[in-house]
């Protein structure tokens, strides 16, 4: 089992797309083992986004960030970092394919609703930074044994 960072970004907040993602994801068959509402401080923008300190576009990322809270999601299944990539769509939602959440809620790139880890090691990264380890979960989901074959 893998688990996976996910975050509802702030425009995705105000949206009222929450309940949304949290369903997809649920019925996708993956488990949510944390969950934190916040709005985040500078030093986590910066730590969760460190690959991008110096784009062009770091500093509308940061402000578009801390504009408002954040939904903060650990998420546990197997291969669970590349199927919540798959389910979230490129980074680019005029890219993203129909049926991803960045496909159907959005349209600009700096406003594309959600964020997810892109690797396994990310995601260790990402969950450290957001999540000791007494937050984390663990339990059986009761329907584990018709998701998986094995
Ligand atoms: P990802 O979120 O799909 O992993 P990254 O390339 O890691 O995409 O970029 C992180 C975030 O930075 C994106 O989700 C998006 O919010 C923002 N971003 C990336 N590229 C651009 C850009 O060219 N203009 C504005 N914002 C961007
Ligand atoms: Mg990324």
């Amino acid at each position: 089992m893998e688990r996976t960072f996910v975050m509802v970004k702030p425009d995705g907040v105000q949206r009222g797309l929450v309940g949304q993602i949290v369903s997809r994801l649920e019925e996708k068959g993956l488990k949510l083992v944390a969950a934190r509402f916040e709005s985040l401080p500078e030093a986590r923008v910066n730590d969760q986004y460190r690959e991008h300190l110096e784009k062009p576009f770091f500093p509308s990322l940061k402000k578009y960030i801390m504009g408002g809270p954040v939904f903060l999601m650990v998420w546990e299944g197997r291969n669970a970092v590349a199927i919540v990539r798959k389910l979230i769509g490129v980074t680019n939602p005029q890219e993203a394919a129909p049926g991803t959440i960045r496909g159907d809620y959005g349209i600009d790139i700096g406003r594309n609703v959600i964020h997810a880890s892109d690797s396994g090691e990310s995601a260790a990264r990402e969950i450290a930074i957001h999540f000791k380890p007494a937050d984390i979960s663990s339990y059986t989901r009761i329907d584990s044994a018709v998701i998986y074959e094995y």
